[in-house]
C-alpha cells in the first residue's frame, strides 16, 4: 500500500488522505466486497418519511446502519435477508487503526452504492453511541463532489473524493454536516458499470 500522506483541509477535524489505497488495494477491496454482497446484497432503504434513498446500501461488521419507517438505527442483521452482516475485511480494520489511532476497532461499516444520478443529502452522522469516536470513509470508483460545513449550519465547501481517497470526521468536525452532491461519471474505471462505492467505518455501539 502507498504511504499515507495527509493533506491540510483547512477545516479542523476533517482529515483527508488522497490516494491512501493504491489501485491494487482498491481492486482487492472490491473483491472482498463482491464476496460480501453475494450473501448481503445492496438494497434500497427508505427514509423515516417513506422516501426511497437514491443510494443503495448494505453493511459489514457486527452492526449495520439501517433506515426505515421506524427511523434510523444500528442492528445486527440485514433487513431483507435477516442474516448477520458479513465481517469487516482486515484491510479496513488496519486502515482504521493506522489512520485514526482510536483504541477500539470499528463495529460497523456502512457501504453505499451510487449509480447514475444517486446523491446523498446534507446530514450529520449522529446515531452512534459515542459521538467522540471518528468516522472513517473510503471511496471507490467515480469521483464524488463531497460537501461539508459546520455542525451548526453556515457556509459549506466542496471537496472531490476520488477512488482510493480516505477521509475522516474527527474531533470538532465529527458532527459536521456533509453529503454528496453528485458523481463525475467516467472518472474511474474501477467499477465495470461505473458509479461509486463509499464505505464508512464507525464505532456504533457502546
Ligand atoms: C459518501 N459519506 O461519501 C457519504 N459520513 O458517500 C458520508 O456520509 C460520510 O464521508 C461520515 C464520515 C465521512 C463520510
Ligand atoms: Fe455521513
Amino acid at each position: 500500500m502507498t504511504p499515507q500522506r495527509e493533506i491540510d483541509t483547512g477545516l479542523e477535524g476533517f482529515r483527508l488522505w488522497p490516494g491512501a489505497l493504491d489501485s491494487d488495494a482498491q481492486a482487492a477491496l472490491l473483491r472482498d466486497l463482491r464476496t460480501a454482497v453475494a450473501t448481503s446484497p445492496f438494497y434500497r432503504p427508505v427514509t423515516p418519511g417513506g422516501r426511497p434513498f437514491s443510494v443503495r446500501m448494505t453493511n459489514l461488521g457486527p452492526l449495520g446502519w439501517v433506515s426505515d419507517r421506524d427511523g434510523y438505527r444500528y442492528q445486527p442483521t440485514h433487513p431483507v435477508t435477516g442474516e448477520a452482516w458479513p465481517p469487516i475485511p482486515p484491510v479496513l480494520l488496519d486502515l482504521w487503526r493506522d489512520l485514526t489511532g482510536w483504541p477500539d476497532p470499528p463495529d460497523a461499516c456502512l457501504v453505499n452504492l451510487y449509480r447514475d444520478q444517486a446523491r446523498m443529502g446534507l446530514h450529520q452522522d449522529r446515531d452512534e453511541a459515542d459521538l467522540n469516536a471518528p468516522v472513517l470513509s473510503v471511496s471507490l470508483g467515480d469521483t464524488a463532489i463531497f460537501r461539508i460545513g459546520p455542525a451548526a449550519g453556515g457556509p459549506t465547501r466542496s471537496v472531490r473524493l476520488a477512488s482510493g481517497d480516505v477521509c475522516a470526521l474527527t474531533g470538532p468536525a465529527r458532527l459536521a454536516r456533509h453529503g454528496i452532491d453528485r458523481l463525475l461519471p467516467g472518472s474511474s474505471t474501477l467499477l465495470e458499470r461505473g458509479g461509486r462505492i463509499n464505505l464508512t467505518l464507525r464505532r456504533a455501539g457502546p
